[in-house]
């Protein structure tokens, strides 16, 4: 890795709000400019269909792996941060919004804390995370504890066809 001692993450990226598409292209461009931090793989933007959150706007997602210096809680104040700085408001969750970070993995770690919970609970779960991220991590990759990405892929099966890749 270019920066000594950076680990691993993956990060998911959604919005449905503005121009979710541009938001999300710009989004992935700023993950290369945060602090200690460099953008190692993006993937294709993927349209999706809202997934438990009732009738809203189709979501633009995409995933993207950094490698960073920054502690979890660290990259995760970055990543609220540049949620903040491309104008999404907080407060009402699961209301549309302009840009969604979602830290997914940070190396091996495992952790539950108030603010963050690593791997993501819901990763798993989910076609919109799962599908963009098999296009940059290898099928192998754990998601502690709960078996590998591509064991995960077929659980997320039914929302396949709400997951078109761009
Ligand atoms: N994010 C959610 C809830 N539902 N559905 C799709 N398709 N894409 C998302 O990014 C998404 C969602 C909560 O963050
Ligand atoms: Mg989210
Ligand atoms: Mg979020």
């Amino acid at each position: 890795m270019a920066l000594p001692d950076a680990v691993s993450a993956y990060i998911a990226l959604g919005a449905n709000l503005g121009e979710p598409r541009a938001r999300v292209k710009a989004a992935i461009e700023t993950l290369d400019d945060l602090p200690q931090t460099r953008l190692l793989r993006a993937s294709s933007l993927y349209r999706t269909t809202p997934v438990g959150i009732g009738s809203q706007p189709d979501f633009i997602n995409a995933a993207a792996q950094v490698e960073t210096r920054l502690s979890p809680q660290s990259l995760l104040l970055a990543l609220h941060a540049q949620e903040a700085a491309q104008g999404r408001a907080r407060g009402v969750p699961n209301a549309p919004r302009t840009l969604d970070l979602d830290l997914l993995l940070y190396a091996d770690k495992i952790m539950r804390t108030p603010d963050l919970i690593l791997p993501h609970p819901r990763l798993h779960l989910r076609a919109f995370v799962l599908v963009p991220l098999r296009e940059i991590a290898p099928g192998d990759l754990p998601i502690f504890g709960r078996g590998t990405l591509a064991a995960w892929l077929p659980a997320v099966y039914a929302q396949m066809s709400g997951v078109t890749r761009l």
